[in-house]
């Protein structure tokens, strides 16, 4: 319309001649700022939104920032070293979670002795437990990396660690008690690895813009990825994001079987999962939207499968494990994809060509399967955007 208008106005000008420099220079500037919506509008509509949800601690964020190594700038010196305190942070509250947890056990087990920290350990794990305890953690020196190390490695605390299911220790536990000694130095900077491992939880609503490289050229495709916070007072976020999107990613944690929701402990974290997919794929909005599922920490799985069985989980219940070794594994993951299959298609139809749905392997860690898995993502969906346009 405003197009028209200018147009028209043009011509009306060249005849008479009659405008003044500054109502002409204002016309143009209209022409310039329309001409610009136009192609903002025409760019936004190439724009894919695709949409990380999932529950707490499924692998979103994780997801994201691969994304942002892979397909983006990655992460500057500033922001690598932002890191440093959320490292930090996660070394003192896995140490007290154990620390406590370990009390815990040791009053109210049956075979409790074995969750008793050594004497020598005891004003150590104490000092630690204080620490972690407070708004404000110190910088972690060389000699509290010590100590916290030496705890680590108490029989207690080792045991404690193995019932980590009931006391949401995080995942990254092990990884930075590992590395203990290298976090603790003056000059210590993030690498990759520590970034991906690092564990915040999500508040609020970010987002990247990116379009997958290929081997030798990019992608045509331009993809918007949001990512969320997943604890359930964050879901009502969520909403505000469901108009308009191409595909949910949606990231569940098959290893969290054997486990209890951080703000509900007496919920099973995949009983969490399949009532979150399920509604999720009954929303409205969601009728048009493809489904990536993200089968995440596969690698946990793997090392947990033999020595948990699917079944304690009510989900699972009626599984029956067939084999050992890696052929269990298998036939347990291909057990866990059936069912979260079978909840897809309960909500719909086989026969339905208007939504993809998919499910990937993940290792939210592998970048190299992360990759992979992006670029599988991409061809479905540009596929399915030339079916839509009837280019195929
Ligand atoms: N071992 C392992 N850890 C993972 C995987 N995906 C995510 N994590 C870790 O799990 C924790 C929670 O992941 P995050 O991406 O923050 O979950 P979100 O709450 O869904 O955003 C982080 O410490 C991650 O490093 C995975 O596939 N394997
Ligand atoms: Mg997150």
């Amino acid at each position: 319309m405003l197009n028209f208008a200018i147009e028209g106005m043009g011509s009306l000008c060249s005849k008479q001649n009659a405008l003044s420099d500054s109502e002409a220079e204002g016309i143009a500037q209209a022409a310039h700022i329309e001409r610009q919506i136009i192609q903002e509008t025409k760019a936004e509509k190439h724009i894919h939104k695709l949409l990380l949800l999932g529950a707490g601690e499924s692998g979103k964020s994780t997801i994201f920032k691969q994304i942002k190594f892979l397909f983006q700038t990655g992460f500057d010196d500033a922001e690598l070293r932002s890191y440093i305190s959320v490292i930090h942070a996660n070394v003192y509250q896995t140490i007290k979670m154990l620390h406590d947890g370990a009390n815990e056990l040791a009053m109210h087990e049956i075979n409790s002795l074995k969750y008793v920290v050594s004497l020598e350990n005891k004003v150590i794990g104490e000092k630690l437990s204080e620490i972690g305890g407070r708004l404000d953690y110190p910088r972690l020196t060389k000699e509290l990396a010590q100590d916290i190390q030496n705890l680590w490695k108490d029989d207690a605390i080792q045991a404690t660690y193995s019932r980590g299911n009931v006391l949401q220790v995080p995942v990254c536990a092990e990884y930075f008690m590992e590395n203990l000694q290298r976090l603790s130095d003056p000059n210590y900077v993030p690498t990759k690895d520590d970034i991906l491992h690092a564990r915040v939880r999500t508040s609020g609503i970010v987002e990247i813009q990116f379009s997958p490289v290929g081997e030798t050229k990019r992608s045509g495709e331009v993809y918007r990825l949001y990512d969320v916070g997943g604890q359930r007072n964050e879901r009502r976020k969520w909403i505000h994001l469901f108009e308009g999107v191409t595909a949910v990613i949606f990231c569940a944690s098959i290893s969290d079987y054997d486990q209890t929701l951080f703000e509900d402990e007496s919920k099973n974290r995949m009983m969490e999962i399949k009532e979150l997919f399920d509604w999720v794929l009954k929303q409205k909005c969601f009728e048009k939207t493809s489904f990536m599922l993200f089968l995440n920490k596969f690698d946990i799985f793997e090392r947990k499968v033999p020595k948990v069985p699917l079944n304690v989980c009510g989900w699972f219940k009626d599984y029956q494990p067939m084999a050992s070794g890696k052929q269990e594994v298998e036939h347990a993951y291909e057990f866990v994809k059936k069912k979260f299959e079978e909840l897809y298609f309960q909500t719909t139809s086989p026969d339905r060509v208007d939504r993809v749905f998919k499910v990937y392997r993940t290792t939210a860690l592998d970048q190299k399967l992360v990759k992979k898995t992006f670029k599988l993502v991409d061809e479905t969906l540009r596929r399915r955007h030339l079916i839509e346009a009837g280019l195929l």
